[in-house]
């Protein structure tokens, strides 16, 4: 079996196959992602998808057949049976995501037999996948129909680099949440390395859903999950614009022009172009069009509105009975306001050949596209690509992605069927100049962000990310860095070893009981070693309070440093800061303990010097909105001197003035060492971090961003570096 390096997969292919009488009939489609691909020029690439026709209607021979014909076409069939069309992709793509993405959420149907063929689609489509890909291959998954295949692909093949771009909005959590499968379909998505969206709102709203369900952090658009950055970016997808401007000038579309031109007369023509879809919001339209004729009489005879509705999803119901509605509506009108010689509406439910759609855009006066809700919506960049400079005039929904690049539409709210008729009316007597200079504005910069912009910048960026995890590879302590250190700590005549407790010598418990992390047997006998080298060393700084640190490491000749430097044990001597956190402890401590009663699963830990709040056993989804809560009713109490930390799955608050920096500079200024060696694992190990020379060996535990020099993956690595160390101590 072949196999390849760029991988595109989605539902539907850019060919497809019919059987009609009896035999396979096979149709190639050129859709704007065909484009996009075909632009990108991948070398040994391949396109994955569903075929098109169930394998009921498939003899045993015909498999074979399908696979060959679409191989020349570059595509990779997926086989699926009727009853996992009807469930995956009528059922839980466009009957559960499709409408909850697109805020319908009474239209939503949820059922676990849908949800249990997405899941079984969505695995066989991975193992074609994975079957055909190089072990370093790139793949780009399309669409909400595939939400689980990144971390299944991912499961098989962890070395893969994986994009995934989704085409409709991602919700904003209040709707996402009432999806009964929300975290799963998270954790599907974070198995890839770049998820793009249309607009920068939808990655908001993700990165808010991520955060809330499955307590992943994020910064700069960059989420930390599992010990891999999954990288979230904007990506508006274009259009095809060289196509539709040729095509609009072509001699076939003027033909096309004139023809309409001659059938319509003087009328000017308003245009609706959309799937037949509750999301594309035609009935709220025609009931603009129907106010605009009542409101003005003078219209009757003088415009006719053109509305092309292309069938889409018909076995479903609810696209069954919209389109009853809409046939019902467009009668109504007819019927209304239609004269001898005049009818408001033409009004075709079919899919039209693609020279007519450009000419009925080059036609149109007024372009309609009032969408409830749209991912980006193409129908409105194709129209402006089509138009003469002193072309018409764009009416433009504000809920669709599209407004962000096209401003100088007239925007409306959907809603509204009287917003509707104002822009409608504006447009129709819009002048020639500023018509003009709208579309001039629209058109250089649809030219500039066509398709092929699009696909190169997502492949682009997700290349970037592959050398990227490269670029990182040098944190990761090598064995080169090793011998390095390994000669730096034999010659050095002084060496000072600085470490955390909690996360660096020690595995965070779900409790914050100092019983439950007690030095392990071998970690005791390393440290002991390394503090009976009089050339060494050794300070634990700790966020954890005075009599953690005693219990556990107090007969050792250890440098101390407790509640992040509050307390210090230097010479074994305990020094106080001097800094006062006891009237603030009084006001702050009774809100976090209301909390903690109100939360299952929280806990309190109080310090002389801070409070901290854990919620690492609270649920996720509680955990975050309650700590996010809390955070706010605290600052609104504690003084300006006090700060609101949020480390991992607590939140910590204590005198600014107190960081592990400061015992730093103080250990090197007793100390003067010719090596400093300091690990940590979280935040307030940062300001460890920072104190040090680009020289030092500073390290730290696990992922997320960090100014340390280097990177250790987990606790024991931790421990196996000290020991390594403690066998080269002088005794
Ligand atoms: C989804 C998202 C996002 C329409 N009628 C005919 C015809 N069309 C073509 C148009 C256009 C396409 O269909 C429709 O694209 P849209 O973007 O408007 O809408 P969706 O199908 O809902 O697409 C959307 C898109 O994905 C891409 O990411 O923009 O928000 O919902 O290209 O020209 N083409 C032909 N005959 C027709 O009668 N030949």
């Amino acid at each position: 079996m072949s196999t390849y390096s760029f991988i595109t997969v989605s539902n539907r292919l850019p060919i497809s196959v019919k059987k009609i009488d009896g035999t396979l009939e096979f149709e190639p489609s050129s859709g704007g992602l065909a484009t996009a691909m075909s632009s990108l020029k991948a070398k040994n690439s391949v396109w994955v998808g569903w075929c098109g026709i169930a394998t009921e209607e498939l003899d045993e021979s015909e498999y074979e057949i399908i696979r060959k014909e679409f191989l020349k076409h570059d595509a990779v069939p997926v086989f699926l049976s009727k009853s996992q069309v009807d469930l995956y992709y009528d059922g839980y793509a466009n009957d559960t995501l499709w409408p909850l993405f697109h805020y319908f959420q009474s239209v939503a149907q949820y059922s676990d037999s849908y949800w249990d063929a997405y899941e079984q689609v969505n695995q066989l489509f991975s193992n074609t996948v994975a079957e055909i890909a190089e072990d370093n291959a790139t793949i780009w998954v399309q669409d909400y129909h595939l939400m689980l295949t990144p971390e299944q692909i991912r499961h098989i093949k962890p070395h893969v680099t994986i994009g995934f771009f989704l085409h409709i909005p991602f919700p904003s959590f209040e709707i996402y949440r009432l999806l009964p499968e929300r975290s799963a379909i998270l954790r599907g998505l974070l198995g890839a390395d770049l998820i793009g969206f249309h607009i920068y709102d939808y990655s908001l709203h993700f990165l808010d859903s991520v955060h809330r369900l499955l307590g992943a952090t994020s910064k700069h658009g960059v989420i930390s999950y599992e010990g891999r950055s999954v990288q979230t970016g904007t990506y508006p997808i274009g259009i095809d614009y060289k196509k539709f401007e040729r095509t609009a000038e072509s001699r076939a579309v003027a033909k096309q022009v004139r023809s309409l031109h001659s059938r319509y007369k003087k009328q000017k023509i308003i245009l609706s172009i959309d799937r037949l879809d509750y999301s594309k919001g035609i009935p709220e339209r025609l009931e603009a069009y129907r106010q605009l004729l009542t409101e003005h009489p003078e219209y009757i005879e003088a415009i006719k509105l053109v509305m092309v509705a292309v069938p889409s999803r018909t076995d479903v119901e609810t696209y069954q009975k919209l389109r009853d509605r809409i046939e019902q509506t467009v009668s109504r009108i007819n019927g209304t306001f239609g004269t001898a010689d005049w009818a408001p509406i033409s009004y075709q439910f079919q899919n039209r050949p693609f020279e007519e759609i450009v000419a009925l855009y080059r036609s149109a006066n007024v372009m309609l596209v009032t969408p409830i809700r749209d991912g980006m919506n193409l129908v409105a960049k194709e129209y402006v690509a089509a138009q003469k400079n002193d072309g018409g005039v764009l009416v433009l929904s504000e809920m669709a992605g599209a407004i962000d690049e096209l401003p100088e539409a007239l925007s409306v709210n959907p809603n509204s069927a009287r917003s509707i008729a104002r822009a409608l009316h504006a447009a129709l007597a819009m002048p020639k100049k500023e018509r003009a200079t709208a579309l001039d504005s629209m058109k250089s910069r649809l030219k500039k962000t066509d398709i092929r912009h699009w696909g190169k910048t997502f492949v682009e960026d997700l290349g970037q990310l592959q050398q990227g995890n490269v670029h990182i590879a040098p944190k990761t302590f090598t064995q080169r860095d090793h011998a390095r250190l390994r000669e730096d700590f034999d010659y050095a005549a002084k060496k000072l070893l600085i470490l955390d407790y909690d996360g660096t010598l020690k595995t965070h418990r779900s409790s914050p009981s100092m019983f439950a992390s007690l030095p392990s047997v071998r970690l005791l006998r390393i440290l002991r070693r390394l503090t009976l080298d009089p050339t060494v060393t050794v300070a634990i700084v700790s966020g954890r309070p005075r009599r953690a640190l005693l219990l556990w490491l107090g007969s050792m000749n250890i440098e101390l440093a407790a509640e992040h430097g509050a307390w210090t044990r230097y010479d074994n001597k305990w020094h106080r800061n001097k800094t006062n956190f006891k009237t603030e402890k009084k006001k702050l401590l009774p809100i976090l303990k209301s909390y903690t009663q109100a939360t299952k699963g929280a806990e309190i830990e109080k310090k002389d010097f801070s409070l901290v709040w854990h919620y690492r056993n609270v649920e996720p989804e509680i955990a975050y909105a309650k700590a996010s809560k809390l955070r706010h009713d605290l600052s609104q109490v504690a003084s300006d001197e006090i700060g609101i930390y949020e480390g991992d799955k607590i939140i910590e608050i204590k005198p600014k003035s107190i960081t592990k920096g400061h015992v730093v500079k103080e250990l090197i200024r007793k100390h003067h060492p010719d090596v400093t060696i300091c690990i940590g694992d979280d935040y307030t190990d940062e300001d460890m971090f920072r104190e040090l020379t680009p020289s030092d060996y500073s390290f730290k535990v696990g992922d997320g961003d960090t100014s340390a020099r280097f990177r250790l993956s987990s606790v024991e690595d931790t421990v196996r570096l000290l020991e390594r160390l403690s066998n080269r101590t002088k005794l």
